[in-house]
């Protein structure tokens, strides 16, 4: 695994532990774009004072974008968009007692001034905002580039190799 041992561009953070069966699909999607990334946990309420140091810490850190997962009263994107200006990329965590709309509805809904990109509830949010992260990325790093076209050239032939559904 790359993660820890080149200078990591992006961060992967998120609320629990128990997130890491969803925010997986962000690292996974970055380990096979070859985008070194790095993963913690850091809580918005168990752990506020790492929160801010995080936060704080994560220009000079060289990240360039943050995924922050968090499911129920989903505070920790918001909070750490607050304390640094690195592009925070939201995702929302199912939860169990109203399926990931409270963890939505917590994330999109930032007064205006301190903006988080929002992505879907769930494994395709998480996916989605490593995917996001690279074309952030692809501006500036050819080699992201590349890696984000391949996929996306090797997505579109899955598709039209397999177009008939009747056929497994
Ligand atoms: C949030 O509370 C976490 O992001 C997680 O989605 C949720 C539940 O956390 P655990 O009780 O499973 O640790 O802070």
């Amino acid at each position: 695994m790359m993660s820890e041992h080149t200078a990591a561009r992006v961060a992967i953070v998120m609320g629990s532990r128990s997130d890491w069966e969803t925010m997986r699909h962000a690292a996974e999607r970055l380990e096979a774009l070859g985008i070194a990334h790095h993963v913690q946990v850091v809580s918005a309420h168990r752990t506020p004072d790492l929160l801010f140091d995080f936060a704080a810490g994560a220009q000079a850190r060289g990240f360039r974008a943050i995924i922050a997962g968090a499911g129920g009263a989903a505070h920790l994107p918001g909070m750490i968009a607050s304390k640094t200006r690195v592009p925070v990329l939201g995702v929302p965590v199912q939860s169990k007692a109203l399926n990931g709309l409270d963890s939505l509805l917590s994330i999109v809904q930032m007064p205006a001034g301190i903006p988080v990109a929002t992505f879907a509830i769930g494994a395709a949010g998480a996916a989605n905002a490593a995917l996001f992260a690279a074309a952030l990325l692809a501006a500036e790093d050819a080699e992201a580039a590349r890696a984000l076209d391949a996929f996306r050239s090797k997505q579109t032939a899955d598709v039209l190799a397999a177009s008939d559904p009747r056929v497994p």
